[in-house]
């Protein structure tokens, strides 16, 4: 009985995780400064190290419109400012939402002026969905008894390295939902 219940907990712990793994975070580039001609030229680079981003997150430029712009570009064109070639058609319009759609890095100017030369400029390193999700550790130390429930080892722990598109992601909860349903049916 109780080791059902220890397998119940840990079930219920993993799903909780994959469902925080799997929420989208919005990030607010520069946060309270917006985007921006930066007062430092590691502004960006700092704000950007101090994120977590993953596929589905969206990034947030805030910005007056008419006053910058955001332009994807490749990383050639972000290190030298060139803003002839952008990825896609450049956003003009603010605050302006980018959906992360792929792991990797992503690389984002402004075209105003000597704007880019000036630092408004992003880099950003997109890692696995659900790779750095800090999970909590299943171990109920207060049970007793000896834990005989090693719950399941979670076949998140492997993470789909391969595509981690959110496709993967929505296969993932949707098995660890079956997982829980069929955990509870055999409880109850
Ligand atoms: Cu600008």
């Amino acid at each position: 009985m109780a080791s059902h219940m220890g397998c119940f907990l840990g079930c219920v712990l993993i799903v909780v995780a994959l469902l925080q793994g799997a929420a989208a975070k919005t990030h607010i580039v520069g946060d309270t400064s917006g985007w921006t001609v930066p007062s430092s030229s590691s502004f960006y680079v700092n704000w950007a190290a101090s994120q977590t981003f993953s596929v589905d997150d969206i990034l947030e430029f805030n910005f007056q419109t008419g006053s910058h712009d955001v332009a994807v570009v490749s990383k050639a064109d972000y290190t030298s400012c060139t803003k002839g070639n952008p990825i896609g058609s450049i956003i003009n319009t603010g605050p302006a939402k980018i959906t992360i759609n792929s792991t990797g890095d992503h690389y984002y100017i402004c075209t105003f002026g000597q704007h880019c030369e000036n630092n408004q400029k992003l880099a950003i390193t997109v890692g696995s969905t659900n790779g750095t999700t800090p999970t909590p550790t299943p171990t109920p130390t207060s049970s007793p008894g000896p834990s005989s429930s090693t719950t399941p080892t979670t076949p998140t722990g492997t993470s789909p390295t391969s595509s981690p598109s959110s496709a993967s992601s929505l296969t993932v909860g949707g098995f660890s939902f079956l997982l829980l349903s069929t955990v509870i049916a055999f409880f109850y």
